[in-house]
């Protein structure tokens, strides 16, 4: 009955559910994903801290009366977010605590009805980043831990078994669908993030009605891959892909510190060049990052997240070109000495030079000439020589780059290789 299920929502979804724009998700290259929460009072991990009962619920829930959104400044969040060159924010309306971050009409946990902010924080979020001309992303957690009649609530405590009250399932479903249906009418967003989808069957959550529902007030939204198998696009967490993803859309969705949320404790950031490598290897395979900041309960940014963001924006806006809009690159065996990204077109192989070389830079297994080498976001052209072309072999010459330490940027340095045409390569 599963298997007929799941054969019927795949022929439903590919008869014309997925009507997605996924161009500009495909071009976009970075994200900021934002975890905002009750969480960030205590510091404690998000949602989790309770099911895992590290937190009793009640304790975890008191955590609202000191949720002020004092400093919140919604502009100021969209204003760094497209500074960090960015082109889609992620915010979570609701994770899996189930407190919604607006005014929802259909649940009693909300931040306007619980806390000191007293307000929906969500809407003016919104506006904020349509102002800047991002693309507004919404998380939302399918499993609500805080619902009664959602069957889990801690790790060791279940409230009930779907096929033994499958009324009180169907309310739970309810309540989901009237939630995500405030959300499409009130921000229409141009992405859907779902998550917690592991705990039920897409049967269950009614995926492919959810996916209907969106859709009907965006046919284009796009929708990330955690609605049990309905999604667009796969979405590693934490773990950077060793192996370039099977699937044509990912991104990989990534803590700067160890924590989603704001933790107090947790000051284990990753540098701006880790974070910007991490970037150019999702860029090199072909993904997104979705790079998670986690706001203090007042609505300030901890400082080494803005700086990171602002080490983004240097590098983004110096090498706009090798960035958006880019494909995944050739062979990490063509360019042993860092990434490569290739033009839409298949036309410019990038190369992205890490620190400074100690010499030539060498690109092998390239079949095409190259008609010029410059650098990306300074214009100079560049000396290049191809060594070891013999008349009677198959091998591409060996290409050798000459990059003076004047061009260098102090992190990654890009170089354009303009090709005869669309690039081909020989591995052998
Ligand atoms: O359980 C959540 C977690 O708290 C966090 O929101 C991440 C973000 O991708 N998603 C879930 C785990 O996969």
């Amino acid at each position: 009955m599963k298997k007929l299920f799941a054969a019927f929502a795949l022929a439903l979804f590919s008869l014309g559910l997925c009507a997605q724009d996924m161009e500009w998700f495909d071009d976009a290259k970075l994200g900021i994903f934002i975890h905002w929460g009750i969480y960030a009072v205590d510091g404690v991990s998000e949602s989790w801290s309770f099911h895992n009962e590290k937190v009793p619920y009640d304790k975890y829930m008191a955590q609202a009366k000191g949720f002020t959104a004092s400093k919140y400044n919604p502009e100021k969040w969209a204003e760094l977010i497209a500074s960090s060159g960015a082109k889609y924010t992620v915010l979570t309306s609701k994770h899996h605590d189930g407190v919604a971050l607006w005014n929802t009409a259909v649940g009693e946990l909300s931040i306007p009805a619980l806390t000191p902010a007293g307000r929906d924080v969500l809407t003016p979020f919104v506006e904020a980043v349509r102002g800047k001309g991002l693309k507004l992303g919404l998380y939302y957690s399918l499993l609500d831990w805080s619902r009664d009649d959602y069957p889990n609530f801690t790790v060791n405590n279940t409230r009930y078994k779907i096929d033994e009250d499958p009324a009180r399932w169907q309310r739970f479903v309810d309540f989901n669908f009237a939630q995500i249906r405030e959300l499409s009418e009130a921000y229409n967003p141009d992405l859907y993030w779902f998550d917690g989808d592991w705990e039920q069957t897409a049967q269950a959550w009614n995926s492919p009605g959810i996916i209907s529902l969106i859709r009907s007030y965006n046919p284009a939204v796009v929708v990330n891959s955690r609605i049990q198998g309905y999604g667009d696009y796969a979405t590693p967490e934490i773990g950077v892909p060793i192996a370039r993803p099977d699937a044509r859309y990912w991104e990989l969705c990534y803590t700067i510190n160890d924590s989603w949320g704001f933790q107090h404790k947790d000051t284990n950031f990753k540098t701006p060049y880790m974070v910007l490598r991490t970037f150019i290897d999702c860029l090199s395979n072909g993904g997104n990052l979705l790079l998670d900041i986690g706001p203090r309960e007042d609505g300030t940014i901890p400082s080494e997240e803005v700086k990171v963001l602002k080490e983004l924006g240097r590098w983004t806006s110096k090498h706009a070109e090798a960035v958006y809009g880019t494909r995944a690159g050739v062979s990490p065996e063509c360019f042993k000495g860092g990434y490569t990204t290739l033009s839409k077109d298949g036309t410019v192989l990038y190369l992205y030079v890490p620190g400074k070389p100690s010499g030539p830079i060498e690109v092998k297994g390239i079949v095409n000439a190259v008609k010029k080498a410059r650098v990306v976001g300074k214009g100079t052209e560049l000396k290049h020589e191809v060594y070891n072309k013999l008349s009677w072999q198959e091998t591409p010459g060996l290409i050798e780059i000459y990059l003076p330490g004047s061009c260098l940027d102090p992190a990654f340095t890009v170089v354009a290789l303009e090709l005869d045409g669309p690039v081909k390569t020989f591995l052998k």
